[in-house]
């Protein structure tokens, strides 16, 4: 397995996908994405969201005028998607677990996206680590801590990059500040997925 860092308790595995691996991806996420299509999520508050969201697994984490939760199906009513065994394989390899995530959110970047600083606290428990893959175009990952107070510190997170982030760091605030467009060849449309696998149900 490559060599991985830590940052703030994030830990990062630079490169761990390799280009076959990354299109692999991609051609799950789209199967996912013809099952249930991506929406444009609104905040409680009523604001756009810049990112397109959808997901597999037995529960995704949708957003409306009515909160933020875990739904047992897409807006449109379908169920969600199984998790890719591509993606299952990769949570089993980096995170050492037996236990499968309930859901994988899919985040869809186009240029101008970007996701605000915020907490991943909608799970009934947080003693289980959250996994994240980047496909396509570099985005700038902004890190703090578990207090909104906290400085912050800033990683590019690359094409086949995977980030597993647990244990005190599992509550620390983070979020998408800008993308580098055009910076990777993988999606044609440009842009990038983000994948979250998630534990959601202790
Ligand atoms: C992103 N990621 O990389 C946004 N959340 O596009 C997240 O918000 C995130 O990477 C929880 C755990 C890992 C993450
Ligand atoms: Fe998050």
């Amino acid at each position: 397995m490559a060599e991985s860092f830590q940052i703030r308790g994030f830990r990062v595995w630079p490169g761990h996908l390799d280009r076959a691996a990354q299109e692999a991806l991609v051609a799950d996420i789209r199967a996912v994405a013809a099952a249930a299509p991506f929406v444009a999520p609104v905040t409680p508050g009523g604001k756009p969201m810049t990112v397109r969201m959808t997901g597999a697994g037995r529960l995704g984490w949708v957003t409306d005028r009515h909160g933020y939760r875990y739904e047992a199906r897409h807006p449109s009513g379908v169920a969600w998607p199984p998790i890719p065994l591509s993606v299952l394989a990769l949570w089993r390899d980096l995170t050492g677990l037996n236990r499968e995530p309930d859901c994988c959110l899919v985040n869809f970047y186009g240029p101008q996206a970007r996701m605000g600083l915020h907490q991943d606290k909608d799970e009934g428990d947080f003693s289980w680590p959250i996994l994240s893959v980047s496909l396509g175009d570099d985005a700038l990952f902004r890190i703090g801590g578990v207090d909104r107070a906290e400085g912050t510190q800033s990683v590019w997170l690359r094409s086949g990059d995977v980030v597993v982030f647990g244990g005190p760091a599992r509550l620390a605030w983070h979020g998408v500040d800008r993308l580098r467009p055009g910076s990777s060849t993988l999606l044609p449309e440009g842009g990038r997925f983000n994948l979250t696998c998630r534990v959601v149900v202790p």
